[in-house]
């Protein structure tokens, strides 16, 4: 006879697995059991698609939870209805639940009509979901909207997974030495290697906060074993202004606050950030110093350096770029420099790739310079090239 549906029931506690299981197979669903997030992912790993049409899952359990198990199983299977139990309810692991998309939201002791209602409902929401990829395949629209936005998805996780570091030093020509290192992420999933890309998907997809953290952890980690005097620059995309944990003191980044350049780029508006003076003065007090970012490039006109009052400017490459020829260039990245200088900011010229673009820069007043002609940013701290610098 077929059954019902078959539903895979999560639990830590083997009374409760026992009691489900009897119930439910009475009332004729096909039971798989797991006692824990860890065991139930490897189950579903293990199964082809389509065998399984419902998770029942308590929420607090040893290890991972029932809204983790949720949140890394939506990653796999997008249209796997998940109905959550708990016997302590509460408002946050409810609205975590609700954006993850569990189905239902169940207090314990679940009722045995409520809960086949809501396992009936979910078996048919799976058939739907079936059927309908089967129309779009029979249609020739194989791949939908939501595929794409599953596929993107399921790359960027891997993304995140493989990120990498690559570091490029922040030379000073007058001591001859690495003043800092420019932090610059990196993946090696093929298709988002290339950074713009990620950061595209990420905000596509609205993980942003979750790129970010994966960077600050990286380079946070690297400068609390880096023994040196060398700071650390590290890009800051507005959102991550908007993330409690860029402000938590004792993350690795945090730890190493004061020896870290915050880069906050021209480029994007800082116009959606509320409070945004607060939250600039609240990273001075961990020890972090801040940077105004592709200065000359602008979209922000100069408004960014009003409410950041940047410690460091960064002109953009594209003012460097051929600067030795273009008298244009050269008076405003001049005036730049000097006015850097009057307001006691120190000023980096990005991208410099030639020792004519360097030479003249440094006629300019420049001492920090950063670029291909240096070095080009590596996954390993490296010194840079005197010769040609
Ligand atoms: O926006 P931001 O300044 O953080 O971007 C720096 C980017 O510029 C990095 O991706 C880095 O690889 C690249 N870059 C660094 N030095 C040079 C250079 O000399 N020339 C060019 N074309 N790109 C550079
Ligand atoms: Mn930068």
């Amino acid at each position: 006879m077929d059954s019902q549906g078959r539903v895979l029931i999560v639990d830590d506690e083997a009374s409760v697995v026992r009691a489900l299981t009897r119930a439910l197979r009475h009332e004729g669903f096909a039971i798989e059991e797991a006692a824990s997030a860890e065991a139930a992912l490897e189950f579903i790993e293990s199964l082809g698609t389509g065998t399984l049409d419902v998770v029942l899952s308590d929420i607090h359990m040893p290890g991972r939870s029932g809204v983790q198990l949720l949140e890394a199983m939506r990653r796999r299977d997008p249209d796997l209805p998940v109905i959550l139990m708990t016997a302590v309810p509460a408002i946050d692991t409810a609205v975590k639940a609700v954006e993850h998309g569990a189905l239902r939201y169940l207090t314990k002791p679940v009722e045995l009509p409520a809960l086949v209602e809501a396992l009936t409902y979910a078996v048919r929401l799976r058939k739907m979901a079936g059927l309908k990829r089967e129309a779009a395949a029979l249609l020739g629209r194989e791949s939908t909207d939501l595929d794409a936005r599953n596929a993107l998805d399921a790359s960027l996780t891997r993304a995140f997974d493989a990120v990498w570091m690559a570091y490029q030093p922040i030379a000073s020509l007058d001591r001859r030495c690495v003043y800092a290192y420019e932090a610059l992420v990196r993946s090696r999933e093929p298709s988002l290697s290339n950074p713009l890309a990620l950061i595209d998907a990420a905000t596509r997809l609205g993980r942003l906060n979750d790129l970010g953290r994966v960077v600050r952890r990286a380079v946070g980690t690297l400068a609390l074993e880096h023994q040196g005097p060398e700071l650390f620059f590290i890009n800051l995309h507005p959102n991550d202004l908007l993330d409690p944990d860029l402000y938590r003191i004792d993350s690795p980044l945090g730890l190493c606050a004061p020896r870290v350049v915050l880069e906050v780029t021209e480029r994007m508006s800082l116009e959606g950030i509320p409070d945004l003076k607060n939250r600039v003065s609240s990273l001075r007090r961990m020890g972090f110093r801040l940077a105004v970012d592709d200065l000359g490039a602008g979209y922000a006109g100069l408004s960014s350096l009003a409410w950041i009052e940047p410690e460091v400017l960064k002109l953009d490459m594209s003012l460097v770029r051929d600067i030795h020829t273009e008298a244009t260039k050269q008076r405003l990245a001049g005036s730049m420099l000097k006015l850097a200088r009057d307001m006691g900011i120190l000023a980096v010229a990005e991208g410099v790739e030639t020792a004519a673009e360097r030479d003249m820069l440094a006629s300019l007043g420049a001492d920090l310079i950063q670029g291909y002609l240096v070095a080009r940013p590596s996954p390993t701290l490296d010194t840079p090239r005197w010769d040609t610098a």
